[in-house]
């Protein structure tokens, strides 16, 4: 019999376009978390997020996660505030998905004139991979992730799609990046993460403005 598990389809037409993403990941685990990551982007790309618009920022592990998103919020509201010429050289966002480029500066820095994006993050994709051992490590980081990331999201009113797994072997881990080492490679979590990317976003945007 077919698994009844799983998200139903959106009621609502998913259109990425006019959407500002960022994706926040851990590397711990970095087979998963690659895995993830591609399936991630390449959904955000198939529903009409443009390239430029997807902006990417790694962290060490899963603990790291919460504040990372959060800071990234903020800081994509500074950066929508902010003017076109950039004299401090600071936040870079921008960098969308290539290498950051350097913040180092000269004693006598020219101001720069760079082409800031006018729009902050509509959602934040929260990637990490946590895989059970043998100490409590497990348990405390799970438990404090997921609620902080859902404090993240209540205290800014930006989504925050919780993209970690909690796993209890590698092989679970695997099957949900669809990179299963048995007969079943499992299904990519990425692309559903994606989805609800988009979505949380084109609704928040939307009621928002009280339209329902
Ligand atoms: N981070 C993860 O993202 N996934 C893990 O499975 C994971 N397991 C950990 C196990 C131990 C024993 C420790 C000490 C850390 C682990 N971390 C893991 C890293 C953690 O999220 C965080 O980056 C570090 O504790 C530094 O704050």
């Amino acid at each position: 019999m077919s698994s009844i598990k799983g998200p139903a389809p959106s009621t609502t037409t998913l259109d990425g376009s006019p959407l500002r993403v960022a994706i926040v990941h851990s590397r711990w685990n970095k087979t998963v978390i690659d895995a993830l990551l591609a399936g991630t982007l390449a959904k955000l790309k198939a529903l009409g997020v443009k390239e430029s618009n997807i902006v990417i920022q790694s962290v060490p592990g899963s603990f790291e996660l919460p504040l990372a998103c959060s800071k990234v919020v903020s800081g994509s509201h500074v950066q929508a505030g902010a003017t076109a010429t950039d004299l401090l050289g600071g936040l870079n966002f921008g960098a969308s998905m290539s290498s950051p480029r350097p913040s180092s500066r000269t004693s006598t820095p020219a101001p720069a004139v760079i082409s800031m994006p006018s729009q902050p993050f509509d959602a934040v994709i929260a990637i990490g991979v946590l895989i059970k051992g043998s100490t409590m490590h497990f348990e405390y980081i799970c438990e404090s992730v997921t609620h902080a990331l859902m404090r993240v999201q209540l205290d800014t009113g930006v989504p925050v799609i919780f993209g970690v797994l909690t796993a209890l072997t590698d092989d679970q881990a695997l099957e949900r990046a669809g990179i299963g080492r048995g007969e079943n490679k499992g299904h990519n979590h990425g692309e559903d993460w994606a989805a609800a990317a988009v979505e949380m976003a084109s609704h928040t945007r939307r009621w928002a403005e009280g339209k329902f």
